[in-house]
């Protein structure tokens, strides 16, 4: 959770009364979408000639910002923006949606027609010649009204000499444009790249004004606003980052067993997530669960499709706030359960992404933001699943593919209960994606494919959903279940709870030769218990640091963290045991030097996975040993 000293900028939008949306009865066509039989219109131009024919626009008059076809519904979606003296009207917006056959199925659209009163005026030389004269507004002038919104210091005009406006074309614009240039030496700006562009907006009054576009990335927004170049004022500022209220279970009370939900705001992690959680295409916010990084929604049909599934919806506020009533059944607080998922999700990209689970390596996201992988492969977490009972899963496609995370109803207890209400239950699931996509590249798909490889997975998803709930109040001598609230008992899921106690949890390496451990979850057990033991014995050596997402930090459950994730990287495809030890080991030589090799040999040694632990002639043996250099 980001605390904050200053108050960021709020944001300020024109209200446009002309604003439409149209859900046309009998199916609209155009001459884009006439042709002989069988020849398959063009969705582009099927939308550019509606706009075209609607508005009395010649073809210079607008442009194509972003196209993109659904795979599930077919749709073709194609957005337009209206261009005057062929500079862009910022807000002057058109999407069109187009079906398969090219019948236009509905739009919405901010558009003017050629013959508005304020086209009139922008258009008419003599007038547009006395704009220019009053223009005395400058670029500069432009990024220190944005400045000033967001309660930074301004530069004085004398100061500005050293800035640098580049004639550069702006890469981020798509339309061609001369207008956008980029201004260097902006204090606070972070990537030193504030992007300033000759525009014009629709202002609530309906005239067009002429006004600077600015895009300003700082340490904890990014902004996209517009000054008036007669005034100075902004006229609209959007900050990309959206400050969003959840009303969720947290780390600090993980399922309702704990305590109640807490109101989390703002929790999105700047350099994970730099358009926050609401992040959607072509530079637009969602309201509702979707973003980036996940779609939530409810599965009760048990279909796993995502387009047409109801998900709960902030409003412009982003608040998420739905309430529960224990004593009904869980579908009776449906957006409160998939509010919690969408929670969940985001947290667990968002510190992940500080271990290093990130674009390049192969994460869930829709975009990049160009820092490498794959993209368009945002999870899609289906809640409250009607295709079945106490369970849950998650499915990791190769990087690119959205990985899918379905949660269900558990009915050990009356009234039933929710997986999607338990922080342990979604962290094991998103941890599948995890420890898939890095164990063996995240191309490869098929690397915890062995029963010892992917009991191991079932095992790492139980540590990390135990890592993200340890509190500064627990020690070696707390005992941890997965999945106790769902169950309505203190044991939860496994058959021993996680302990460094030997009598509460006795599990051994040779365990695996026991026919009861031929099933993942039952193998995950022995494995996790290990890593629960290494986990302890890292924070009673290095200390314990009960920010997560700070992955700087040098205690000990920030290390096994690190040490868990980098030996995913490491690890061959189809790790055993004895091989996902050793890139554990590896992974600490590279992250601290060997300073706790001996610690993680203890550890694992404790549970016979010591130096002389071997898989041989079809049976596992214990080993209890330690490299020499540990024992002095
Ligand atoms: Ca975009
Ligand atoms: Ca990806
Ligand atoms: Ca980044
Ligand atoms: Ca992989
Ligand atoms: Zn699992």
């Amino acid at each position: 959770m980001a605390h904050e000293t200053r108050q960021r900028g709020g944001n300020i939008v024109p209200s446009l009364n002309h604003a439409v949306y149209v859900i046309p009865e009998t199916p609209l066509t155009t001459t884009g979408q006439t042709g002989s039989a069988g020849l398959q219109a063009d969705p582009k131009q099927v939308a550019l000639q509606l706009a075209l024919e609607k508005y009395g626009l010649k073809g210079a008059d607008l442009v194509v910002k972003n196209f993109h076809t659904s795979a599930d519904t077919g749709v073709s979606h194609v957005y337009l923006r209206q261009l005057v003296n062929g500079l862009e009207v910022t807000n002057a917006d058109m999407n069109v949606n187009v079906d398969t056959k090219g019948t236009i199925i509905s739009y919405g659209s901010t558009f003017l027609t050629a013959g508005h009163p304020a086209i009139q005026v922008a258009t008419n030389p003599q007038i547009m010649g006395t704009i220019n004269a009053i223009g005395s507004v400058t670029r500069l002038d432009a990024v220190n009204a944005v400045l000033g919104h967001q309660g930074r210091p301004t530069m004085p005009r004398s100061t500005t000499s050293h800035l640098t406006v580049n004639h550069e074309r702006d890469e981020v614009n798509t339309t061609g444009d001369e207008s956008a240039q980029v201004i260097t030496g902006v204090p606070g700006s972070v990537d030193d790249r504030t992007v300033t562009r000759d525009t014009y907006i629709i202002n609530s009054q309906g005239e067009l004004e002429p006004v600077w576009g600015v895009i300003l990335r700082t340490d904890d927004d990014w902004v996209n606003a517009h000054v008036s170049r007669h005034s100075g004022k902004l006229v609209s500022y959007v900050s990309w980052r959206a400050d969003d209220t959840y009303r969720v279970y947290t780390r600090n009370v993980p399922n309702p067993d704990k305590g109640d939900r807490e109101l989390v705001s703002d929790p999105a992690d700047t350099m994970a997530s730099p358009r926050g959680w609401h992040a959607g295409p072509d530079d637009s916010t969602t309201t509702d669960t979707s973003g980036n990084n996940v779609f939530a929604q409810e599965n009760l049909d048990g279909k796993l499709t995502w387009e047409g599934k109801k998900r709960p919806d902030g409003g412009s506020q982003l608040a998420f706030d739905f309430p529960i009533d224990f004593s009904q059944e869980p579908v009776n607080y449906l957006d409160a359960a998939v509010t919690n998922l969408y929670y969940w999700n985001n947290l667990a990209h968002d510190i992940f992404y500080n271990y290093g689970f990130d674009e390049e390596s192969g994460n869930f996201q829709n975009d990049n933001f160009g820092e490498g992988g794959e993209e368009g492969d945002a999870v899609l977490a289906f809640a409250q699943g009607g295709d079945g009972m106490n369970n849950a899963w998650f499915s990791t496609p190769p990087d690119g593919e959205n990985g899918v995370m379905n949660m269900y109803i558990f009915d050990t207890t009356s009234p039933n209960r929710d997986g999607d209400l338990e922080a342990d239950v979604i962290i094991h699931e998103y941890t599948h994606g995890v420890s898939n996509r890095l164990t063996g590249g995240a191309a490869n798909s098929n690397c915890l494919g062995t029963l010892e490889a992917g009991g191991m997975g079932e095992g790492w998803s139980d540590i990390m959903a135990i890592l993200f709930q340890l509190k500064p109040s627990d020690t070696n001598a707390t005992d941890f279940a997965i999945g106790s609230y769902v169950e309505g008992s203190a044991k939860g899921f496994r058959r021993h709870l996680y302990s460094t106690s030997l009598a509460t949890n006795p599990t051994m390496y040779s365990d695996l030769n026991d026919p009861s451990n031929q099933e993942v979850h039952n193998v995950g057990e022995l494995w996790a218990e290990m890593l629960y033991e290494v986990v302890w014995a890292l924070i009673d050596e290095a200390g314990f640091e009960p920010n997560l997402a700070n992955a700087d930090s040098q205690a000990g459950n920030i290390l096994a963290m690190k040490y868990i994730v980098n030996g995913f990287k490491l690890q061959p495809c189809n790790p055993t045991f004895l091989s996902a030890r050793d890139a554990i080991i590896q992974a600490e030589k590279m992250i601290s030097d060997g300073e706790y090799e001996c610690t993680l040999w203890r550890a694992f040694s404790k549970r016979g996975l010591g130096k002389f632990a071997i898989n041989a002639f079809g049976d596992y043996f214990n080993s209890s040993s330690m490299p020499l250099r540990c024992l002095v």
